[in-house]
C-alpha cells in the first residue's frame, strides 16, 4: 500500500478496499512483466500529435480518414472535484470529473495509433483516481497503471487495435459506481484509417459530430424532501451511496445538467447536413431517440467492424457502451434528441434539442388542413 496522507480519502478508501488494493496491485505488477518483452516494438519513429480537448457536446478537429501511418496521439487530462448544479430546482451535486465538464472530453483517434494519455489530479482534489478506457487491453483498461493520488500525474500509453465509440471512466478501487455516477466518464472514438463505411462498404462521411453524455445522478434528499447540501464529495459519499443503492437515479440528463442541449446550448444543422450523434452512457443503459428524424446509420453499440444498422427509430445503448449515430436532416425545425424512455427525457431530463435551418419539404410532410372546429 502507498503512503497516503491521512485524510477523508483515506478513511473512504478504507480497510474493505485493502484487500481490493492489493490485488489491484499485484495485476499492475503482473501486467508489467507480461508487457516488458512487448515494449519491443519502437514507437520512436513514429510522428506525435498533440491534440487540445474540446468541452461536450463539442469534439476536437480530426480527419476521418487518416492520412499517413499511424501516430502517437498526446492528450491531457486535469480531473477536477467541482459541486454542478442538475437544475432549476436547487439540487447540487459533488462531481468528479476529467478535464471539469460531465461527460468527460471526447478523444479521437485512428485505428492503430498509440493513445498517450497524461492524467492530472491536482492536490486540490480530495480523492485518488484513475482511468479505465473501454478501448485499451489489459491492466483493467489501464486503471490499474494510472490511480492518482491528489498531487500527482502519471502517463497512459495504449494501442487503439479495436475500432469504435468506447466509454473511458474512473474506476479507483472500493469506489468505481460512485465515481462513474459522479461523472467520471466520457468517450473515445478510434476511427478505421479508411473512416466509417456501411454495409455495402459504401463510405459514410458526417459534415459535423456531437458527443452527448448521459448522466444517471443520485442525489440525497432531507426528511422534508429537499435536496441535501455538501460541503465537499467526501461529505456526501454515504448519502450518495444510500440513494445508488435503491437504483432510482433522481436525475438522467445529458451533458450534466437539465437543459444543457436545449434552449440557447441547443445543438445546430442545416437541411441536408449528415450529423454523428455519439452517445455514451458509462452506467446505465438507454435508448435514443430523434423525434421527427432516424437514425440512418447506427452503430448501438458502437463498434465499427460490425455494419451498422439502416433507418432506426430508437437505438438500444447497454449500460457501460457508447454508439454512434449519422442522419442526415431533411426538414427543418425544433428537433428533440432524447432517451425513449420518456419518463427519465421529460422527468428527470435526459432531453436535448436540435435547432436545424432550411426550407421545408411539403412531399414530405405537409398539414392538408390546419386545426379547427369539426
Ligand atoms: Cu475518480
Amino acid at each position: 500500500m502507498p503512503t497516503l496522507p491521512v485524510s477523508r480519502r483515506t478513511i473512504l478508501a478504507g480497510a474493505a478496499i485493502a484487500g481490493a488494493m492489493t490485488q489491484i496491485r499485484q495485476a499492475a505488477a503482473e501486467t508489467k512483466e507480461v508487457l516488458t518483452p512487448a515494449a519491443a516494438t519502437d514507437i520512436s519513429s513514429l510522428p506525435r500529435v498533440k491534440v487540445k480537448l474540446v468541452d461536450p457536446p463539442f469534439v476536437h478537429e480530426h480527419e476521418q480518414v487518416a492520412t499517413g501511418g499511424p501516430k502517437v496521439v498526446e492528450f491531457e487530462m486535469t480531473i477536477i472535484e467541482k459541486k454542478i448544479t442538475l437544475d432549476d430546482s436547487g439540487a447540487t451535486y459533488w462531481a468528479s470529473t476529467f478535464n471539469g465538464t460531465v461527460p468527460g472530453p471526447l478523444m479521437v483517434v485512428h485505428e492503430g495509433d498509440y493513445v498517450e494519455l497524461t492524467l492530472i489530479n491536482p492536490d486540490t482534489n480530495e480523492l485518488m483516481h484513475n482511468i479505465d478506457f473501454h478501448s485499451s487491453t489489459g491492466a483493467l483498461g489501464g486503471g490499474a497503471l494510472t490511480q492518482v493520488n491528489p498531487g500527482e500525474k502519471t502517463v497512459l500509453r495504449w494501442k487503439a487495435t479495436k475500432p469504435g465509440v468506447f466509454v473511458y471512466h474512473c474506476a479507483p478501487p472500493g469506489m468505481v459506481a460512485w465515481h462513474v455516477v459522479s461523472g467520471m466518464n466520457g468517450v473515445i472514438m478510434v476511427l478505421p484509417r479508411d473512416g466509417l463505411k456501411g454495409r455495402e462498404g459504401e463510405p459514410v462521411k458526417y459534415d459535423k459530430v456531437y458527443y452527448v453524455g448521459e448522466q444517471d445522478f443520485y442525489v440525497p434528499r432531507d426528511e422534508a424532501g429537499n435536496w441535501k447540501q455538501y460541503d465537499s464529495p467526501g461529505e456526501s459519499y454515504e448519502d450518495v451511496l444510500a440513494v445508488m443503492r435503491t437504483l432510482t437515479p433522481t436525475h438522467v440528463v445529458f451533458n450534466g445538467a437539465v437543459g444543457a442541449l436545449t434552449g440557447d446550448n441547443a445543438m445546430t444543422a442545416k437541411v441536408g447536413e449528415t450529423v454523428a450523434f455519439i452517445h455514451g452512457q458509462a452506467n446505465r443503459d438507454t435508448r435514443p431517440h430523434l423525434i421527427g428524424g432516424h437514425g440512418d446509420y447506427v452503430w448501438a453499440t458502437g463498434k465499427f467492424n460490425n455494419p451498422p444498422e439502416r433507418g432506426l427509430e430508437t437505438w438500444f445503448i447497454p449500460g457501460g457502451t457508447a454508439g454512434l449515430m449519422v442522419y442526415t436532416f431533411e426538414q427543418p425545425g425544433i428537433y428533440a434528441y432524447v432517451n425513449h424512455n420518456l419518463i427519465e427525457a421529460f422527468e428527470l431530463g435526459a432531453a436535448a434539442h436540435v435547432v436545424v435551418e432550411g426550407e421545408w419539404n411539403d412531399d414530405l410532410m405537409m398539414q392538408v388542413l390546419a386545426p379547427g372546429p369539426i
